[in-house]
């Protein structure tokens, strides 16, 4: 059995993420079709040992499509998903137009993969923001056996989160310091080569910026509602890979020990904790690997049942093109979807 999947935004980062890691999983692929707007008509896109001329999502017909993987941001999703969605195709969208709405699971398959089966209202599944992913990939071993009552996190996420003119301005920024070029300054609000920025996305009227919000909100549609989150989220010269700096407050007893072991065996985390120089994991080793890394582990005696760790992982994968993939492979191997035309 295998399906028609299209990738809207298949010129961007996490478009050609989604395309390698199709290839690399072996997905059941009947046939992959490349689409963006139409000014990217006729651009390349590699998909395994194949090339793909992408096509013009405003002329492309999904009604015999199965699956569309979406990544072009939240005013296409707006536009487009329930459109596709209408032609019972079956939308997996990494924008956050649609992570909120009740009719429209919002699913990190280690988590809540039976949550998926909710798609079938509009026919839209959400995939979460890249820093709350990992956050809860790492929390939900820890909450079912501990009970998480409360979470503080600060993130120092990679420039990648922010798309690929952002990471041209660190890299221009960077040589601009070295080699005596100009200083552009153009998506970021300050400078982000050699300096970080504590501000990702817009501010809300309390202060917090989006970011912050979406980690505290899709935590608790994700994984508990009861869980009380609180972020600092900070942007950092790191062209990939979102680090995280938590700390959680248990109801029930936790040593660090257990947890190790917990996280040892938990679905989707790796566990790189020796008390050595170097013996956890940095965001540069992370990228362009699957995990969640979890590093230095300790209680926190600050507070009763208190647990401290680092969370790094590849934000385009894990935070986006990889879950949207597995969430793909949660509908097939779950028999949430048949093929609507058999491969001839
Ligand atoms: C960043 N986390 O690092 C953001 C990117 O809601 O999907 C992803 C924004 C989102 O800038």
């Amino acid at each position: 059995m295998s399906f028609k999947v299209a990738i809207v935004g298949a010129t961007g980062n996490v478009g050609h993420e989604m395309l390698d890691i199709l290839a690399e999983r072996a997905f059941p692929v009947s046939e992959v079709v490349a689409l963006a707007s139409s000014r990217s008509i006729g651009t390349e896109v590699s998909f395994g040992d194949r090339t793909l001329k992408v096509k013009a999502l405003e002329h492309y017909d999904f009604s015999d499509t199965d699956i569309c993987l979406m990544s072009a941001g939240g005013e296409v999703s707006k536009e487009w998903s329930p459109k596709i969605g209408a032609q019972g195709c079956v939308v997996i969208d990494n924008s956050s137009a649609w992570r909120m709405h009740p009719d429209v699971p919002l699913i990190v398959p280690e988590v809540n993969a039976a949550a998926a089966a909710g798609f079938t209202k509009m026919n839209i599944i959400a995939n979460p923001n890249c820093s709350t992913a990992q956050l809860v990939v790492a929390l939900k071993p820890l909450h079912d056996k501990y009970v998480i009552k409360r979470v503080v996190v600060s993130t120092y996420q990679s420039v990648s989160g922010a798309g690929k003119e952002a990471m041209d301005e660190l890299f221009n920024q960077t040589r601009s310091i070295f080699a005596a070029g100009e200083m552009v300054t153009k998506k970021f609000p300050k400078r982000i080569a050699f300096n970080l920025i504590p501000q990702i996305d817009v501010f809300m009227e309390d202060g917090f910026t989006k970011e912050e919000w979406k980690m505290m909100a899709e935590t608790k549609k994700i994984l508990d509602p009861k869980i009380k989150l609180t972020a600092t989220c900070v942007r950092v010269p790191v062209f990939v890979s979102h680090s995280e700096s938590v700390n959680i407050e248990c109801e029930k007893p936790v040593t660090a020990d257990e947890a190790r072991e917990l996280l040892r065996t938990s679905p989707g985390v790796l566990v790189i904790d020796k008390h050595e120089p170097g013996g956890y994991i940095t965001p540069h080793e992370a990228a362009g690997e699957d995990a969640t890394y979890i590093s230095r582990i300790r209680e926190d005696n600050t507070v009763e049942n208190g647990l401290a760790f680092w969370c790094v992982s590849d934000n385009l994968r894990k935070g986006a093109a990889l879950n949207a993939v597995q969430i793909a492979e949660v509908l097939v191997n779950r028999k949430l979807i048949q093929p609507r035309k058999q491969a001839a």
